[in-house]
């Protein structure tokens, strides 16, 4: 390692851990900041973060402009395994530790996301998978506005209460925030933090109401068994809810199984809560204990600025006051073009097969449109139910294309309230949520 004879403090994989340590946001922040780039999604880490990650290390790095977005560097890891994400194929990861990785558009083509293409987004420290015993595994309920704290072990879930399966979609707040201008810190999503698999479990609201909800309730909030980045027992890595509303829809599970078999570990396995249609950061992970609340959560990750807005539309790079902030409820309007991959080739005079999904928080999706000649004209595509409230519909359209040349594919879904996607980013906000911008894909016509 280069020494520096004005930097006494040799630098350790303390460094980073500390630094996370402290104030995780403000770290991530200070690393992988970047700058104002629209046209790349590539590292271009900040001056003030490459000085902090050189600092860190103990040497500049030349190459610094060609480390991927929220890459960690070696030098801090820990090990010297190679790194593999375990039941996972073809993701892309966009940070190792904690894991964060995304699924490629054509790898979500399944109607129902099988469990090696869906995405992983961890605030924290996955528990050990070898010390994890489902069969000791338990729940508890608790919490100011619960009548009777009891803990349940699965199988005794598993036992008292009626199993439901839903298909539902669950798609991180932050999907899409590579696209804002400036950048927003965090995992840079493209459009990949998005899935819809079948989970089968019991209804949150047969078990609260087992347990009893006092008068006063107006949110739930979850504690996983994961750990804080720091490592801190004390502190968890994410605690966040939803409000009574939501907790007692039909749809809302606590979960054991994901089309049909345990829920993969990085998705959560042996337990998860999936509230469909809202920032997936509300489904909690590796359950351990839901709390019946009279105010709102005050978990980690449940103030302002986290997975929440401002009240108003703001100027790009405002600094917005965390009062003037609300919490994400239902995500917005979205679609995806699973078939074909970007940048095909096609024949001219050949029709081409489109298709893709399309979802809508809390609403249905009535109508999707594609263009091809960038949103000048858009053709009605043909539209399928959802397989049950809260699961994506799935969406295919024949194009044909006047001459060779490239083209681009457009989809826009519009909900049932008549709202649209819009065709570029929608309002900049400060942590980069919520951009539910078309997806496009480019067609060579040869
Ligand atoms: N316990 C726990 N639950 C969690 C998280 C976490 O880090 N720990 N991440 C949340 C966030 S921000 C998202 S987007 C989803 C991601 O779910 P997935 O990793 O199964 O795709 O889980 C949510 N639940
Ligand atoms: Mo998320």
């Amino acid at each position: 390692m280069a020494s520096d004879s004005n930097n006494s403090k040799q630098p350790t994989h303390k460094g980073i851990h500390e630094l996370y340590n402290e104030d995780p946001i403000k770290a991530d922040k200070q690393l992988w900041g970047r700058e104002s780039d629209p046209g790349s999604r590539r590292g271009f880490l900040k001056r003030s973060g490459l000085l902090a990650m050189a600092t860190a290390i103990g040497a500049s790095i030349p190459f610094a402009r060609n480390m991927p977005a929220g890459l960690i560097p070696a030098a801090f890891a820990q090990s010297d395994e190679p790194f593999s994400l375990p039941g996972k194929e073809g993701l892309t990861i966009l940070n190792d530790r904690p894991i964060n990785a995304e699924t490629p558009p054509h790898l979500l083509d399944d109607e129902i996301t099988p469990a090696k293409h869906m995405f992983v987004r961890n605030n924290g420290l996955v528990p050990n998978i070898e010390t994890l015993d489902p069969a000791q595994w338990t729940l508890e309920i608790a919490g100011e506005s619960c009548e009777n704290p009891t803990t349940f072990t699965i199988a005794e879930l598993k036992e008292k209460f009626e199993h439901h399966s839903y298909q539902l979609t669950v798609e991180c707040g932050g999907n899409g925030r590579s696209e804002y201008v400036p950048a927003a810190s965090g995992n840079q999503w493209t459009t990949g933090a998005v899935a819809s698999p079948k989970f089968t479990g019991v209804r949150l609201r047969d078990v609260l109401e087992a347990c009893g909800i006092k008068k006063d309730a107006v949110y739930i909030g979850y504690y996983g068994g994961d750990l804080h980045p720091s490592g801190d027992p004390g502190k968890e890595a994410i605690s966040r809810g939803v409000p009574m509303s939501k907790a007692l829809e039909d749809e809302t599970l606590i979960a054991w199984a994901m089309n049909d078999e345990d829920i993969p570990v990085l998705n959560g396995h042996p337990l998860r809560l999936v509230c469909g249609g809202w920032p997936a950061s509300t489904s909690g992970k590796w359950l351990k204990k839901i709390v019946i609340r009279n105010r709102v959560h005050d978990g980690n990750k449940m103030a302002a600025p986290s997975y929440s807005v401002p009240k108003y539309a703001v100027a790009p790079g405002t600094q917005v006051p965390n009062e003037d902030m609300e919490i994400i409820h239902s995500m917005p309007v979205k679609s995806l073009i699973t078939f074909p991959k970007t940048g095909i080739s096609h024949e001219l005079g050949q029709p081409l097969q489109v298709r893709g999904h399309a979802w809508a928080g809390d609403l249905e999706v009535t109508e999707l449109h594609v263009s091809i000649d960038f949103g000048a004209t858009w053709h009605k595509a043909e539209l399928r139910k959802p397989a049950n409230r809260l699961a994506w519909q799935h969406w295919h359209s024949e194009l044909s294309f006047p001459e060779k040349g490239y083209y681009e594919i457009w989809a826009k879904a519009v909900d049932s309230e008549g709202k649209a996607q819009p065709m570029v980013v929608p309002g900049w906000n400060p942590k980069g949520y919520l951009n539910n911008a078309c997806h496009r894909i480019a067609v060579q016509i040869v």
